[in-house]
């Protein structure tokens, strides 16, 4: 029987308020990909409206996580990155890509900094010029549309959106380097919310929208993010794809409406994992 496919996950591990590596380890796992675990920095939680949070950063293990997997000849499918702290560990990506990067897989980058116009706290504008070159090595970009005009050292445009602006910002994103990108938080309108995708290759363009449940949830983006991959190795196309994570985050958002829980604890993704399997087609 051939091997699982396998996704090498590179981002911080928030003990509370399911973001980063306590998504996207269930996520893909459920979706029956292999997930190495490439743990950049331990936090007790996330650093979005916590504060007090312990950091513990773990830069220095980088290098010899990645020796160890190069000794061993570990193969990956896909390399996925997410939450980066620093300008160090861009670096220390950057020669993971070079150690693992074949033919044959993908680097996904989701460059996390910002959302509504605004960087997180913990990063300086210069970050933004050190994650979009990590991202001119990636097949695919995820950014959402405060990191796109980051990326490309432009004023956040806070929407409603026109097709020719967002078709203009992913083509913009493609020049940096990477064929495929999928823009998030899309909207022309207040009813509803999504991503949108772009193929430089083919020149194909797609939106994916469901209906907008108000307010800011956080992780969304690495639900987001860990969904399309896992959609992606199960042979989705992109725009597929990219329609099949954002009904899975539209639905968690959903479910933690519905929940009430304050909006800083995550997305309750857990109970909508069964549509997402049948999305995927992975269970009837
Ligand atoms: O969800 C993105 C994210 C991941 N990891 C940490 C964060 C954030 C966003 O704030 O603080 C530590």
């Amino acid at each position: 029987m051939k091997r699982l496919k396998r996704v090498a996950a590179i981002h911080d591990i928030s003990g509370f308020g399911k973001c980063s590596l306590t998504v996207a380890l269930p996520i893909i796992s459920a979706a029956g990909i292999e997930t190495t675990v490439l743990p950049t920095a331990v936090l007790s939680t996330h650093t979005g409206g916590f504060t007090g949070f312990t950091y513990r950063d773990l830069t220095e293990d980088i290098a010899p996580i990645t020796e160890h997997w190069k000794s061993l000849d570990i193969q990956f499918d896909a390399i996925y990155t997410g939450f980066l702290g620093s300008f160090e560990q861009l670096d220390l990506v950057t020669r993971f890509f070079k150690a693992f990067k074949t033919d044959d897989n993908i680097i996904l980058v989701d460059p996390v900094m910002a959302d509504n116009g605004e960087l997180y706290k913990i990063f300086s504008p210069e970050f933004a010029v050190g994650m979009s070159k990590l991202c001119e090595q990636a097949d695919i970009i995820v950014p959402n549309l405060t990191e796109a005009a980051l990326l490309l050292g432009e004023k956040y445009n806070p929407g409603p959106y026109t097709e020719a602006y967002i078709e203009e910002t992913m083509k913009k994103l493609s020049a940096l380097g990477p064929q495929k990108i999928v823009l998030t938080g899309v909207f022309f309108n207040d009813e509803e919310l999504g991503a949108a995708t772009y193929d430089a290759v083919t020149g194909e363009v797609a939106y994916a929208f469901e209906k907008r449940i108000p307010g800011y949830y956080h992780g969304t983006g690495d639900v987001f993010g860990s969904a399309l991959l896992a959609a992606i190795l199960n042979d989705f196309r992109l725009n597929e794809a990219a329609a099949i994570a954002v009904r899975f985050t539209t639905s968690a958002i959903k479910k933690t409406a519905e929940a009430g829980t304050d909006i800083r604890y995550g997305v309750n993704f857990e109970q909508s994992i069964p549509e997402f399997l049948r999305d995927l087609k992975l269970q009837g």
